[in-house]
């Protein structure tokens, strides 16, 4: 993972982006996208990060904080390992067979892994400009995917909250100067 440097005045905002295992779809129901957006919740309320915009697709996760912890691996492990601990045994039991295709072999254990390996990708965002590009760039990402028409139409993302204020599922911290 690339080391990012936190601390000068937008150098907090990053951009997060992680992948399952294989580039799988693995958000296969709506509990999956559940566990995510709790836990995407769970970092705001452990003042971890703060959440300024996030989509979470079938096959990764977008997200933009402000970080409040030094470690940026911090962030993506309190992201993550509860996600993986909750849905590994959730799609053993409704999905067995894509389960299945989730193990991988470290030495001589077979172990099952939900995140692809390496943390994912870290960006720092430096200017405003940026980070209202990004913020677009996240909310259109399930229409780019074709998943929907309108990016209002994608319910696990925070362009509602942008366009309207509604705080359903998660409450995010929009710039005031957005
Ligand atoms: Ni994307």
């Amino acid at each position: 993972m690339p080391r990012v440097q936190l601390g000068d005045v937008t150098d907090d905002t990053l951009f997060l982006t992680f992948s399952y295992q294989h580039n799988l779809k693995l958000f296969l129901d709506s509990s999956l996208f559940e566990m995510m957006i709790h836990q995407l919740s769970r970092i705001q309320d452990l003042e971890i990060a703060r959440l300024i915009a996030y989509v979470v697709m079938p096959n990764h996760v977008h997200v933009i904080v402000t970080s409040c912890v030094p470690e940026v691996e911090s962030i993506l492990y309190a992201l993550k390992k509860p996600v993986s601990q909750k849905a590994l045994p959730y799609l053993k039991s409704h999905f067995p067979g894509v389960y299945e295709k989730l193990q991988v072999s470290t030495g001589r254990k077979a172990t099952h892994r939900f995140w692809l390996w390496g943390g994912g990708h870290v960006r720092a965002i430096r200017s405003h400009e940026e980070i209202q590009n990004q913020i677009k760039y996240i909310h259109r990402n399930p229409v780019r995917n074709r998943l929907v028409e309108r990016p209002e139409d994608w319910r696990w993302s925070s362009f509602r909250y942008y366009r309207t204020g509604d705080p359903d599922p998660i409450l995010v911290n929009r710039p005031d100067w957005i």
